[in-house]
């Protein structure tokens, strides 16, 4: 005859599955304060990463509509009577070069050719899409909403460029090259230099981040060679 034993919980047992449930209830608020507490964490890690992709992917567009020649090179656009006169054709106006340039460097167009005003940067008429985009202005007031999951946690960020041109007191007379950024908009109607400002705004439209590159009225030199 096969007798079973019931094995009884002893006192001992039930006292330590009494604490150990109890240490159980208690690390429960704890984890949920850390997951809540992570969620900024995670927004500000995404923010960042949001605000370079878009901020280098802008930087790689034409400075300018006014820039590319029929063969899609650069070309230095003229910025006289407005901007810094370093940056006019050297030594004269029927120079197509810069100062202090390199030989068979970047050139200017051999009509005067100017950037895109103030008042007008943005996308030109007929680039009503972004396909179309194909200059850092046209990214002015553009704007996204990207979603991210993170657990039980839905995130929308809302993430905004806005293009500036921007004073630059570089003093290319010097032999010792100094610029210095003032990363504010400039009253003047065009610079040498646009500023690219990404911002990154929470669900609450609160700013999270801003981040700033500054692109270069240089134009680029000719490629003698590609291979790919
Ligand atoms: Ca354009
Ligand atoms: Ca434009």
């Amino acid at each position: 005859m096969q007798v079973s034993h019931r094995r009884a919980f002893s006192l001992l047992e039930l006292i330590v599955s009494i604490v150990v449930l109890g240490i159980a209830l208690l690390a429960m608020p704890m984890v949920l304060r850390t997951t809540t507490e992570m969620v900024p964490e995670i927004l500000k890690v995404e923010a960042v990463n949001q605000a370079y992709i878009l901020n280098r992917n802008i930087a790689t567009y034409f400075w300018d509509e006014n820039d590319p020649d029929d063969h899609n090179i650069s070309h230095l656009l003229d910025t006289n009577g407005v901007d810094d006169d370093e940056f006019d054709r050297y030594p004269d106006a029927t120079s197509i070069y810069r100062r202090g340039r390199f030989a068979n460097g970047r050139r200017f167009f051999d009509n005067p050719t100017y950037p895109t005003r103030k008042a007008d940067l943005g996308p030109e008429s007929d680039e009503d899409d972004i396909a179309k985009y194909d200059d850092i202005d046209d990214f002015h007031n553009f704007s996204y909403t990207v979603s991210k999951q993170q657990g039980d946690y839905l995130l929308d960020m809302k993430v905004v460029s806005k293009i500036f041109y921007i004073d630059d007191e570089a003093d290319y007379t010097q032999r010792k090259i100094a610029l210095s950024f003032n990363p504010s908009a400039s009253s003047k109607d065009f610079t040498n230099v646009k500023m690219i400002e990404v911002s990154v705004y929470d669900q609450d439209d609160q700013l999270v981040l801003r981040m700033y590159s500054w692109v270069q009225n240089i134009g680029s030199f000719n490629i003698a060679k590609r291979e790919f």
